[in-house]
């Protein structure tokens, strides 16, 4: 990809004109006369999505289900022990507890969730068995373990020789900051994957997929924020908050301060803003200019980011500061993080 086409990216609304573009001709952006929709196509939050989303082309690729596609998908970043904010690896509790929120979400409307869950590796598909195999949308805590363990998981300790350094460091202080926004302080200077790992307190894969029937799932899936009070749990298992998907409309997906897009619901909000007819972008900025409106002072300190994916494929994201970033991939396109756009 040259300089150009990912100024080009950058500064624009990705669209389905856009991407039926021929990706290899940069310079040469003719849109194709008859924009089609995007399909499959699967799109994840950071610079970590793109190995995620490659996990789950294959199985839109070959014809796979949504939910497949997702579930695989972020299963990447959770077996990652170097990856510290999502799954195995990810750091801990201020007790020293690694603790997931995960969930997941199909196209009937059918969603799973866990929160506060120790000791096992895949917290998706403990959600998604929460969905398919209970009545229930969310299980908490022991519980969670416990339905984990009788469904047939493993018992895993999740936490890395590096996570358990990264907490006996910050025990030493035992400052916790919430609100630290770290990948704005430090973009400038070098890549947020380039990053020593314990530079992090946050970082959430949220995904969301279309198969080839034109099917939208998604999955959320986060060790959540860094050193959090045990028993805190954020936006990422919470269905309208960390995720939604509807169908008929679309999904979205977030990331950052969860507190703040639990005040404002923010997936649900992105879902429906697209129903009103806003574009994916727009969907997701005026979810951010909800959050900075009602908070203006808070919200110059924290990052948020939103995601989203319509019924046709056009995508779109806002992010409160710079630095977020997120991945697309679908057949012409499978491996490129374009920064996602921001209000600071
Ligand atoms: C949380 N939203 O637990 C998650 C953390 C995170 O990017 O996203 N980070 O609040």
């Amino acid at each position: 990809m040259t300089l150009n086409r990912r100024k080009f990216l950058t500064s624009a609304t990705i669209s389905a004109t856009l991407l039926a573009l021929d990706h290899k001709s940069a310079g040469a952006m003719i849109p194709s006369s008859s924009p089609s929709m995007i399909t499959p196509i699967v799109i994840s939050t950071w610079d970590f999505g793109v190995a995620a989303n490659q996990a789950a082309w294959k199985v839109l690729q070959a014809g796979g289900r949504s939910l497949d596609a997702v579930e695989q998908g972020v299963w990447v970043p959770e077996a990652d022990p170097t990856n510290q904010t999502v799954g195995y690896g990810g750091l801990p509790d201020r007790d020293g507890r690694v603790t997931l929120d995960a969930c997941i979400m199909d196209e009937h409307g059918n969603c799973g969730s866990v929160a506060g869950l120790e000791f096992i590796k895949h917290p998706i598909s403990v959600a998604r068995q929460v969905m398919e195999k209970t009545p229930h949308v969310m299980l908490v805590g022991d519980g969670a373990l416990q339905f984990a363990l009788e469904n047939g998981f493993k018992k895993e300790n999740l936490l890395t020789k590096e996570s358990e350094k990264a907490w006996k460091e910050w025990l030493k202080t035992a400052k916790y900051e919430p609100t630290m926004n770290i990948e704005n302080k430090l973009y400038d200077k070098v890549a947020p994957t380039k990053l020593p790992g314990n530079q992090y307190n946050h970082d959430t894969i949220g995904m969301l997929a279309i198969d080839k029937a034109g099917n939208i799932s998604g999955a959320c899936t986060t060790s959540g924020m860094a050193y959090k009070l045990h028993g805190r749990v954020g936006d990422s298992p919470i269905i309208g908050a960390g995720l939604y998907i509807d169908n008929e409309i679309g999904g979205a997906t977030s990331t950052g301060v969860g507190e703040e897009v639990i005040r404002n619901v923010g997936s649900f909000l992105v879902v429906e803003l697209m129903r009103q007819g806003l574009s994916p972008e727009d969907a997701c900025k005026e979810a951010v200019m909800r959050i900075i409106r009602k908070k203006p002072a808070i919200a110059k300190e924290i990052q948020v980011g939103f995601l989203a994916i319509n019924k046709k494929g056009e995508y779109g994201a806002y992010a409160i500061q710079k630095g977020f970033t997120f991945a697309v991939c679908h057949a012409k396109q499978n491996d490129l993080t374009i920064p996602g756009k921001s209000y600071y």
